[in-house]
This record gives C-alpha cells, sequence and structure tokens, in this order.
C-alpha cells in the first residue's frame, strides 16, 4: 500500500497525539543505530513477539543488523512467525555481539522480567530502551529498580499495544514501506493484546492499524488458525478438567481456577496453554474479578488477576510484589496453591465489596490501562 494511502486513513481518525521527546529520542536512536538487539518479557506473549517479528523484519529491510533474544523460548502457536526458526531465538540459541548500538526491550519496563539475560547484556548494550505501555513499576510501588544510566522508558499506557507504538515508530522513521511480514508482526501485536479487539481500548485506531495491515497481505483467518486453533488433544482434557472445577465465591462477582503441578504434567500443559483458560471465565454474566492460579516448578504459585472493568487490581498484585495494568495485572507468590488462594481470594472479596460501599473506582491509583501484560 502507497504511503499517500497510509496518509489518508488516519486523517479520517482522531488526529494523532503528538509524539513524547522520549518517542522522538528513540526514534532517532535507531535511525542511527547499526546493531539492534530485541528482547521481551518472560512468558513471552503475542504483543511481543509480534512486535519483536515486526521491528526485525523492519530493521533489517532498512539495512540494519537485528538480532532477537528472549529469556524464554518460543511458544508453538508464535512458531508461524518464525516457521525456519532463525530469528525469534530463546536464551542459549542466539549468538549475541560483543557490543552493541541499542537493546530495544518490548511490552516490559522491568528489568527483572527479562530472567538472566538482563545481568548478561546490559552492560554490552550502548543504549538501552524500553518500549512499553504497563504503568512505569518505580512509581507505582517505589520499587528499587535501578536502571543504569544509558536506559530510556519509552511508554504509552493508552496505547493498546507494542504493535501500535511501532506503527507510528515506523510512520516517523519512514525508512522502508510495510511489507507483509512487518505487517503481520503488527497485527498479531495489535490483535492479541486486545484479546481479539473485544478489550475496552480496542480503539478506532486498533481497527484501522488491523486493517491496513490486512492491505499490506495479513491473511486474518490463517493468523487466526496458527494461533488459537492450534491445540492438542491433552489441551482440551485440561481446559475440561479446569471448567469442571472452577470455583466461584462474592455472589458470582469473583471466579477463580487453579491448577497444580501434578494436573499440569499429566495434560502436559505448557504455562502459555493454562493462560488462555482464565479469559473463558470472562464469559460469565456476574463475574467482575476473575483469577488463575497455577503452580510452578520452582515452589511459586503465578496469580493472574483481570477485571471486567469496574474494579481495579493492579494494586492488589502490587501489594503482593507483583504489577500490571489496571484491570489484567499478576504476581508470583512463594507459598502453597491453598495458601495463595485463599490470600488472593481475601483481598479480591474486600475489594468487592469495598466497591459496592464506595464506588467502583475504589483502589484507583494508577492509569486505567485494561490490555494485558
Ligand atoms: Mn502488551
Amino acid at each position: 500500500m502507497s504511503q499517500n494511502n497510509r496518509k489518508k486513513i488516519k486523517s479520517k481518525g482522531a488526529p494523532l497525539k503528538p509524539h513524547s521527546k522520549e518517542f522522538i529520542f528513540f526514534s532517532k536512536t535507531l535511525a542511527h543505530a547499526k546493531r539492534v538487539l530485541v528482547s521481551t518479557h518472560l512468558l513471552p506473549d503475542g504483543d511481543g513477539l509480534g512486535a519483536e517479528t515486526a521491528l526485525f523484519h523492519y530493521l533489517r529491510k532498512a539495512k540494519k543488523s537485528c538480532k532477537i533474544i528472549n529469556p524464554d523460548p518460543l511458544p508453538n502457536r508464535y512458531r508461524f512467525l518464525d516457521p525456519k526458526g532463525t530469528f525469534l531465538l530463546g536464551p542459549k540459541e542466539a549468538e549475541i555481539w560483543e557490543s552493541f548500538d541499542l537493546w530495544v526491550i518490548v511490552d516490559t519496563n522491568d528489568p527483572r522480567r527479562l530472567g538472566k539475560l538482563w545481568d548478561q547484556y546490559s552492560p554490552r548494550a550502548k543504549r538501552i530502551i524500553f518500549l512499553d505501555h504497563h504503568p512505569d513499576i518505580i512509581s507505582a510501588n517505589g520499587d528499587d529498580i535501578k536502571y543504569p544510566e544509558h536506559t530510556t522508558l519509552v511508554s504509552d499506557t493508552t496505547s493498546s499495544s507494542i504493535g501500535e507504538l511501532l506503527y507510528h515508530l515506523f510512520d516517523e522513521l519512514n525508512l522502508v514501506p510495510i511489507t507483509k511480514d512487518i505487517a503481520t508482526g503488527l497485527y498479531v501485536s495489535v490483535m492479541t493484546d486486545t484479546n481479539s479487539f473485544r478489550y475496552a481500548r480496542t480503539t478506532p485506531q486498533a481497527h484501522r492499524i488491523a486493517g491496513e495491515m490486512i492491505e499490506n497481505g495479513v491473511n486474518p483467518e490463517e493468523v487466526y488458525q496458527f494461533i488459537y486453533s492450534s491445540k492438542e488433544v491433552s489441551h482440551l482434557q485440561l481446559l475440561g478438567v479446569s471448567l469442571q472445577n472452577f470455583k466461584v465465591a462474592a455472589q458470582g462477582r469473583l471466579a477463580w481456577i487453579s491448577m497444580d503441578l501434578e494436573t499440569r504434567k499429566k495434560y502436559r500443559a505448557s504455562a502459555d496453554d493454562t493462560q488462555s483458560f482464565l479469559n473463558l471465565l470472562l464469559l460469565l454474566k456476574d463475574a467482575e474479578v476473575i483469577c488463575l492460579f497455577r503452580e510452578e516448578e520452582n515452589n511459586t504459585i503465578r496469580v493472574s488477576l483481570k477485571s471486567k472493568g469496574r474494579v481495579i487490581v493492579n494494586r492488589i498484585a502490587m501489594d503482593l510484589g507483583g504489577g500490571g495494568h489496571a484491570y489484567a495485572a499478576g504476581v508470583a507468590l512463594s507459598m502453597s496453591l491453598e495458601k495463595a488462594i485463599d490470600t488472593v481470594t481475601d483481598r479480591v472479596k474486600k475489594l468487592l465489596d469495598a466497591s459496592v460501599r464506595f464506588g467502583p473506582r475504589v483502589g484507583a491509583q494508577l492509569t486505567t490501562q485494561d490490555s494485558p501484560r
């Protein structure tokens, strides 16, 4: 699609907000960088992986050296983004330069979510940029995370996805046209982080970007099939077990699924598998907050919290040492599964109770961003 048409589409929508000075700095740094490393968070999702794919193809096309390394391997359902397994690489799969111009870290602003990669690569990067749309972790809970001096946070909590931020970045840079490969990355990012255009932050802009990417060659049905119709028999059996056993409290306003390690192993379920079960609880009419409790190998319980949008849940995650968006947050707890369920559901019940008495905005302290992590 020509540049002319792209401008025409955008002019019909709401005017774009002016770019922040950090965003302009990112654009300039990227324009000058020759070697760029790109990474996303542990347990990578479609937003991070789609954004990485788009960046990789864009930078390669612009004749720059780009490599991707992630703290976790590529989940199978995203294999279609890199069918030959040449660039969306996990730890120890990629050989990284001794020194490089720029490390772009997408979909998080928390160095801890890079696992071992942070200590390994942060000293080797001349500049580190976090491209993110989550609330700032430092202002959120006064955490003692120290960013090295050569770090810049480029964040827009009103953005549906990292793909949306990259769309503006590519528009600003204007180095190469959007190819089908770049478009596929952007489409996957926007589609998965709006839960297929269902979340509150599904803006006209998110739809416009998706539409434009389809014009650039993306096949929506094919992408959908790859990401969502990719399950093994054992996955649906585990889903059956989970849905038989989910729990409801607070007059149906709270619902949760819990999964112990034994069950996960029996059905060979990955973390990525179980995460998708949580969204099914959103089908419940009365549920306002839904949770998933997943027992991990290292004696921790990974908790995901989601709100339909009346109450804000990231305060609960932050109080327990986690974080996230207002309506989608998470935390890892070092305790038994039963204890973790009690700890979190007690807090959610109190929150729901307070929201009845004091109104739905109780606990609101942060920006209201509702895409998932
Ligand atoms: Mn995201």
